[in-house]
């Protein structure tokens, strides 16, 4: 049987991460976590002490693919995610980004908008070619079930990071200069756009089958400029992929949108929806869920924590979202002092819940 889709002539979707994408309810729970590849596996900090930094870690493909498949080899998750970073953007614009161990991402700060003349936006494809050399030795490389993720950052969270140049706790410099200059922060955002939307296309090309937007701190933002600077920017996003590329599910993950998650998910033109740790279950489910596929949102401190206290809120995302279009994860990354056991035991029990069969 085959799906006719805006005259296109496209494969029936079989892979389960696929299926619940496309709206449809899956007898077995699609699952997959943020940062399943990552430090608290110890295969991965060997991988990691090899490639010397985080950044050659990500612009090695043999390297890049093997942290990528560790956490498929072990637990079987439905999806593999590409491994690479949210800042490889600026870093491909001529940022020069490092990463220092304990202390995250360092970058030389943007200082206004002549700075702006320094980012080189022809420099994207290229630079970024061994992240798309991985894509396609991942797609080649995967079980026959397990579905391949790409993603980027959300222009606002990548700006973010080239404003502050590091981790942030109040983003003082990139509100300021947002809502101070709008115009000139409105280039920098079209840049990151149009940058993003190269990306995300050369990891479709290369065999990314789903996409993700992480806009990891959307949620910093009062309402009218969420609207601008997270909203419409991942709009032109999906909707400039879609062009190109129109059978590919793009997943949004707004974090900590509150309220605003509800718009989001009526105006994004995403396909599915990740959920932050704070989302309600039951508004999600009343909310959101008729309108898209939820993909979310155990807290990664309960799967750090363990115990019973996991097992019961693994049971409540399920009861409550479970009978889909859903796919479980994390409301955000997986933590580096989580304990692997934690993930088999969160894996088992998600995969024996049947939607139907649990009341
Ligand atoms: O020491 C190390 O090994 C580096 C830790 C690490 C890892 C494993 C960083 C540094 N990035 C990554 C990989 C990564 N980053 C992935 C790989 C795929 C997977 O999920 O398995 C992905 C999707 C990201 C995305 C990313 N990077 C985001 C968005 C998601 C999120 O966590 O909010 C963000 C904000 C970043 C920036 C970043 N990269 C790394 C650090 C320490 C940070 C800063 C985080 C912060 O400001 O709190």
């Amino acid at each position: 049987m085959e799906n006719k889709k805006e005259g296109l002539t496209v494969p029936p979707v079989t892979k389960p991460l696929l299926k619940a994408l496309s709206g449809q309810k899956t007898i077995e729970t699609p699952l997959w976590l943020m940062r399943q590849a990552g430090r608290y596996l110890p295969e991965y900090r060997e991988t990691r002490a090899k490639a010397g930094n985080f950044l050659s870690l990500c612009y090695t493909p043999g390297l890049a693919t093997e942290v990528t498949l560790q956490p498929i080899n072990r637990y079987q998750m439905d999806a593999a995610i590409l491994f690479s970073d949210i800042l490889v953007i600026p870093d491909a614009l001529g940022q020069n980004v490092s990463f220092r161990e304990g202390e995250g991402p360092c970058l030389p700060p943007l200082e206004g908008p002549q700075s702006l003349d320094t980012l080189n936006p022809d420099r994207v494809r290229s630079h970024l070619d061994p992240v798309f050399r991985t894509v396609s030795n991942l797609a080649s490389q995967l079980p026959q079930d397990t579905t391949l993720i790409g993603f980027c950052g959300a222009p606002w969270t990548v700006a973010t990071y080239m404003i502050e140049g590091k981790s942030s706790k109040d983003f003082s410099r990139t509100k300021a200069w947002a809502y101070s200059k709008p115009k000139d922060f409105a280039r920098l955002i079209t840049l990151l756009e149009d940058a993003s939307v190269d990306y995300l296309c050369g990891q479709i090309e290369a065999g990314a089958e789903v996409l993700q937007i992480f806009d990891s701190w959307a949620g910093v933002l009062p309402e009218k400029e969420f609207y601008r600077w997270a909203l419409e920017p991942v709009q032109r996003i999906v909707s400039a992929v879609k062009d190109r590329h129109p059978h590919i599910p793009i997943i949004g993950f707004p974090r900590g949108a509150g309220l605003l998650y509800e718009r989001f998910v009526r105006e994004s033109g995403c396909h599915a929806v990740s959920l932050d740790t704070t989302v309600p279950l039951e508004w999600a489910a009343r909310t959101l869920q008729p309108h898209m596929t939820v993909q979310g949102n155990l807290d990664p401190v309960a799967l750090l924590a363990g115990g019973e206290y996991l097992d019961q809120a693994i049971d409540a995302i399920l009861h409550s979202l479970g009978h889909g279009p859903f796919v479980f994860n994390l409301g955000h990354g997986i933590l580096p002092a989580t304990p692997p056991e934690n993930v088999s035991r969160l894996v088992e029990r998600v995969r024996s819940f049947a939607p139907g069969r649990v009341s």
